[in-house]
């Protein structure tokens, strides 16, 4: 039996297409009549408190989430394996969200936004592709997906990961000892890390700081569509405000919704978005997810399974 417990998505979608998908297996939800034992399969998204009282037989986690880290947290998590979104649609969006973002503040959009607003016909030509660098700080799913979007145009690439990924064009960095390296020659500082006790706070003054200042006209720029427990948020509008960073583009917040007295609304050098750089597919999560729970009722091994010791 599957139990469906997501919060904030269409639920009644995702069970009648998963209902369809799995054939005779049963599908269930909160408020169903079940024996809670009988639950062998939890697909879940943002699960409450109870989401998993009185379930003693799980094989698996599904997580609608590429990240895990909120699940992580959850007090009563049991120890079942927990398998994570993993999908060409949703690299595919998130691709779509960096290179905008990347393109856009290679060309120093904030500069002749301000220069048109002012009416002011000030010529400054921007760096070639070839001499803008754009680090990339995660080479897993989503971060070697937005590299081979950004390939093509032209951008000098690197990345930073736990361990080494052989890239043709990138440039890898690899653990804390490399990251002053890594961030000594970025402009463009793109953030496709899980959130874990070593990724939290990891864009802070400390880090900018350390960005290349000389190529990008206005300051380095960040760009962070992964989770909002990366960033600090005073340290953000600092860095904003004194020229430390020229501009950044964040899809994520440390409080979601961003509340209505962040400072960050007001900032013209920084472009919020709530939290959509990439959305799990209904159509793709359905025939992923049901295609897992398949293959391993025929006893195959599960795929995507989180590390939990590593936290991603
Ligand atoms: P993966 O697990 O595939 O990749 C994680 C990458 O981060 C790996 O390259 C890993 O290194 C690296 N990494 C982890 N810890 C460290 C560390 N301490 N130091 C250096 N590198 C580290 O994740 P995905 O690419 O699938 O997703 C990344 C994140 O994107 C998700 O966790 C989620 O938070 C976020 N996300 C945001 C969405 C949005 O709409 N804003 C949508 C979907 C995801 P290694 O390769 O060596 O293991
Ligand atoms: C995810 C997200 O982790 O949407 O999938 O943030």
């Amino acid at each position: 039996m599957l139990l469906l417990h997501l919060s904030d998505v269409d639920e009644a979608s995702w069970a009648t297409k998963l209902r369809q998908a799995l054939g005779g297996y049963r599908v269930v939800r909160r408020g169903d009549d079940f024996d809670p034992r009988e639950v062998r399969y939890m697909f879940v998204w943002k699960p409450k408190a109870d989401a998993f009282d009185g379930i003693t037989g799980l094989k698996a986690i599904l997580s609608l989430g590429a990240g895990v880290d909120a699940l992580l947290k959850h007090p009563a998590l049991p120890a079942a394996p927990i398998v994570r979104f993993v999908d060409s649609d949703l690299s595919q969006r998130m691709s779509d969200y960096v290179v905008a973002h990347v393109t856009m503040h290679h060309r120093l959009y904030t500069r002749f936004r301000a220069d048109q607003m002012a009416r002011r016909w000030s010529q400054l030509y921007p760096p070639a592709a070839s001499e803008s660098t754009v680090g990339i700080m995660g080479m897993g799913v989503l971060g070697q997906d937005a590299v081979r979007r950004l390939l093509p145009l032209g951008f000098d690439l690197r990345s930073w990961s736990r361990t080494l990924k052989q890239i043709e064009g990138v440039t890898g960095f690899v653990g804390a000892a490399a990251f002053d390296d890594f961030l000594a020659g970025t402009d463009i500082l793109v953030n496709l890390l899980p959130l874990t006790p070593e990724t939290a706070g990891i864009l802070n003054m400390e880090t900018f700081r350390k960005l290349r200042r000389d190529r990008l006209a206005g300051g380095p720029v960040i760009v962070n569509a992964a989770r909002g427990g990366h960033q600090r948020e005073t340290d953000i509008v600092a860095a904003l405000q004194d020229g430390t960073l020229g501009a950044a583009s964040l899809d994520v917040f440390e409080t979601e919704p961003l509340p209505q007295d962040s400072p960050l609304w007001d900032i013209e050098n920084c472009y919020i978005t709530p939290h959509i750089a990439a959305i799990s597919s209904e159509t793709s999560g359905v025939a992923y997810f049901s295609q897992i729970i398949r293959d391993h009722e025929a006893g195959a091994p599960l795929i995507n399974v989180v590390d939990r010791a590593r936290g991603y």
